[in-house]
Formats: C-alpha cells, sequence, structure tokens
C-alpha cells in the first residue's frame, strides 16, 4: 500500500490550491510568471547568495494563501485540516488596532515549523477569525445575527475531517484517502457557487468589508495565494510594465543596501468576479464581488525581540518624520532612517543580538584554545552566522494588504469595548497549542550553538 506522507500531502495541497486559484483568478497565473522570470534572473546574477535564504527549490515552490473564519469552531476544523498536512498555529495578529486601517479580526499562521519540514515544502495560510463580540465594530444585534448566521453554516464537510484526523494520526493517507481528502480540502476553499443574500452582505460591509467576505457568505475561499521573489523591486516593476497597476507601494522594510530582514510585500486588486446574489424579493441576479487579490513576497531574516523592537521604533520614526514632510516620500525616508539605525550587515546583526543566526564551525579556523564568547568566536574566524529566515507575517503589512484591497473602508462608528484577545486564549479557544514564532527561531539557535560549543569542546555554548 502507498501511502502519502504529510509533507507529500502538504505539497500536494499547495499545488492543488494554486492550480485552483489560477483557473479562478488568471492574474495570479501572471504573477507566477513573473515570480519565476524575476528569481532566475537573481540566481543568474548570483546563485550562492540567492540560495541564502533557502534553496531555489523550496523558494519557487514556496506559497503563502490566506482564509478568513467566523468563530472558534469554525477555526478548530481549519486546524485539524492543516494538522493533516503538518501545519501549526504559529503567531498571534490582532488587526482590530491596526495601521491604517482596524480590521475586526484575529489571525494566526498555521505553518511547518521544523526547518527540514519547511526546506521540503514551506506552504503556509494566514488565517483569520471575525471577533463579533468587537463592540467597536458590532453591536449587541448585529453580534446576536452573526453568530445565528455563522453558527448554521457548514464549511468543511465531515468526512474532511474524519480523515484529516486520520492524516494527523497516521502521518499521512492511504494513496486513494489521500486523493480524496485533497479533493475535499481543495473544493472547501474554492470559491462557492451558493447566492449571496445582498442586503445581509451589504449591511455587513458598511462596516467592514472583511466582515461582509467572512459572515456574509456561507463558505470560505482561499482570498490570495502568494508566490516568493527574491527580488521585489524587480518584480514590482516587471509586473507594471505588464499592465498589471500594483498597490502604491511595498509593505515592510525599504530597498537599502543593508541585510535582507524580515519580510515585503505587495499586491494588486483582483478584478470583480460574477456571484449570484439573492435580492431583497427573493429573485436571483448575478452581481459582482470583488474580494480576491494577488500579492507577491521577498524574505530576509528573522529578528529577535530586541531586533523587532528596534524595527518597530524605525517604522514610528519613518512615520514621525513623513508627517512632517510628506514630500520627501515614504521610501527615501524609510531607506535613510535605516541607515541611521539599523547595521549594514549581518553579522552585525548577529553580535548585536538583533536577528536570529545558526551558526556552524568553520573548517578552516585558527589554532589554539576557542575563546568562549559567541561575539569573539565570530570575530576570529571560529564560526560562522548563517541568517535565519522569517517565516511569519507582519501585522501592518497585513493590515496594509487587507485595508488595500477592500471596496469602502467601513466604520467603527465610534463604539466602546474591544473583547481581549491574545495567543492564549486562541490556543483555549482551538484546543490546541499556538506556538510563539521567536520560540522557534530560539530553539533553532540554540541547537545550532549547542553543536558549535560540542564540536570545540566549549561548555554552555
Ligand atoms: C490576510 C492578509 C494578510 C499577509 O500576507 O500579510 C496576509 C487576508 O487578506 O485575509 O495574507
Ligand atoms: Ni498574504
Amino acid at each position: 500500500m502507498t501511502v502519502i506522507e504529510t509533507s507529500e500531502l502538504r505539497a500536494r495541497f499547495a499545488q492543488r490550491l494554486s492550480e485552483l486559484y489560477g483557473a479562478e483568478v488568471p492574474a495570479y497565473n501572471t504573477l507566477v510568471e513573473v515570480s519565476h522570470e524575476v528569481n532566475s534572473r537573481v540566481m543568474e546574477r548570483d546563485r550562492a547568495d540567492a540560495e541564502r535564504f533557502g534553496s531555489i527549490e523550496r523558494v519557487t515552490a514556496e506559497r503563502h494563501g490566506a482564509i478568513r473564519v467566523g468563530t472558534p469552531r469554525e477555526l478548530a476544523q481549519v486546524a485539524r485540516i492543516f494538522g493533516a498536512l503538518g501545519m501549526e498555529a504559529t503567531g498571534f495578529y490582532d488587526l482590530r488596532d491596526a495601521k491604517p486601517q482596524p480590521i475586526p479580526v484575529v489571525s494566526t499562521a498555521f505553518r511547518p515549523t521544523d526547518r527540514a519540514e519547511l526546506a521540503k515544502n514551506p506552504f503556509r495560510v494566514f488565517t483569520s477569525m471575525l471577533v463579533p463580540e468587537d463592540r467597536r465594530f458590532f453591536d449587541e444585534d448585529l453580534e446576536a445575527r452573526l453568530r445565528a448566521f455563522l453558527e448554521a453554516r457548514e464549511l468543511f464537510p465531515p468526512r474532511l475531517l474524519e480523515l484529516a484526523d486520520r492524516a494527523e494520526a497516521e502521518r499521512g493517507l492511504a494513496a486513494e484517502q489521500a486523493a480524496e481528502f485533497l479533493d475535499l480540502a481543495a473544493a472547501s476553499f474554492a470559491l462557492s457557487a451558493e447566492p449571496v443574500d445582498r442586503t445581509w452582505y451589504e449591511e455587513l460591509e458598511s462596516i467592514s468589508g472583511v466582515a461582509a467576505d467572512i459572515g456574509g457568505v456561507t463558505s470560505t475561499h482561499i482570498n490570495h495565494l502568494t508566490p516568493r521573489v527574491l527580488d521585489i523591486d524587480d518584480l514590482y516593476a516587471s509586473m507594471q510594465s505588464r499592465g498589471i497597476t500594483m498597490i502604491d507601494a511595498i509593505q515592510g522594510p525599504p530597498r537599502w543596501d543593508g541585510p535582507d530582514v524580515l519580510l515585503r510585500q505587495t499586491s494588486f486588486r483582483a478584478l470583480a468576479e460574477p456571484r449570484k446574489m439573492r435580492e431583497p424579493d427573493g429573485s436571483v441576479t448575478t452581481g459582482e464581488l470583488r474580494v480576491r487579490f494577488g500579492e507577491v513576497e521577498a524574505r530576509g531574516v528573522a529578528l529577535t525581540p530586541a531586533g523587532r523592537d528596534l524595527y518597530d521604533r524605525m517604522v514610528a520614526a519613518v512615520d514621525k518624520r513623513l508627517s512632517a514632510r510628506p514630500e520627501a516620500g515614504r521610501p527615501a525616508i524609510a531607506e535613510q532612517v535605516w541607515r541611521e539605525q539599523l547595521p549594514e550587515s549581518e553579522v552585525e546583526l548577529a553580535l548585536r543580538d538583533l536577528a536570529y543566526f545558526t551558526f556552524s564551525v568553520n573548517d578552516a579556523r585558527p589554532d589554539g584554545t576557542p575563546p568562549q564568547r559567541l561575539a569573539a568566536l565570530i570575530e576570529q574566524g571560529w564560526v560562522t552566522p548563517e541568517p535565519i529566515v522569517y517565516e511569519d507575517f507582519l501585522p501592518r503589512s497585513a493590515a496594509g494588504i487587507f485595508a488595500s484591497n477592500l471596496t469602502s473602508a467601513g466604520s467603527m462608528d465610534g463604539l466602546q469595548g474591544g473583547a481581549p484577545r491574545d495567543l492564549p486564549w486562541l490556543s483555549e479557544a482551538i484546543g490546541r497549542p499556538v506556538n510563539d514564532p521567536s520560540e522557534l527561531y530560539a530553539a533553532e539557535r540554540q541547537a545550532s550553538l549547542n553543536e558549535v560549543a560540542q564540536k570545540l569542546g566549549i561548555d554552555g555554548g
């Protein structure tokens, strides 16, 4: 009996979604094509450098998707489906007070956590959950109607969840069941042909387009699928020259001469898609909704909590200078702030403990007794730091991506009373652990330091 193992299931699922999304949103295929061109160009320039943040095989297959659900019960089911694919809830993002625009959701990302699994296929899905209890968005009456609507719907057929549980427990599925699982899983993320109740949808949309996209329809759908590129500035220009209008900025760190850190993303709005609408008089018409889009990203080194604090302070500094000098433009100001505040080399990031690295002992190293301190080991040529790629998301970019693809700004009505939510709450709500990304990066670094210590005969690393 052939068994399709977890990592192969994940790779096949990512591939299935890619085919599905390409058929539903043709501009996605253009984006993938241009991404491949960009990546080949970067590989030709300097292959070794291009592969420092992951092999070209990994990067070429790499995608993240995004879905949105309404309740903890639905999120727990999503966790079972992704559990079957070796993807664990990682990170907590609260987008309700995000700039530039608050979004009534909290989010996590399902992803593989182990370096070897990430290398096999790093597929991840940014997953957001509506917070109908948040009084800043929804009053009591609307909350009650939203909950009733969400509780009555079924996003995933029982058979899919049953196969998911089996796949997770047995770390794979027999070929025939794997095929059934993949069919059911892909189908539950496709755009539904069910008519959308126009009055209900529009009521929610007046508060938030995201609320309408989640609570105004009876199913969920993948709303974007993001390839990874090695040069996002090249990608941006190449897409524009093919006549695809991108949003007006690349989100996240600016382009600059120093190390690539965290995550840079940009997107474009997909076309309106025809959707069946149920009108107030009961008739069904064909309307249009614009809920899906294209996005692309470039990834750099993961930052430590200290590095992340510095990053957040730099973003605040950019905002401040920009408000005093809007005519200078964000990219130029950001580059200036970065030059002033962020070390210009990876080694310095490592020495100042601003980013995560693994360390390996150099074949060519000094004779004699190695020093005890990591900084001295690096400076004297005993060990070399290798950057750990950032595998997660940025809340501000996420909110920017949400906002730039909404038709209307929505309203918050000045209501008070946000429902408190955090990572432990989320974990409790889905009945599974939610990983803290920094703990994962720190553990990977520590494992490499332990190896270094053993190899060099140093206590503790
Ligand atoms: C998710 C937006 C966030 C990202 O890459 O930051 C995201 C959504 O639109 O549902 O995918
Ligand atoms: Ni995204």
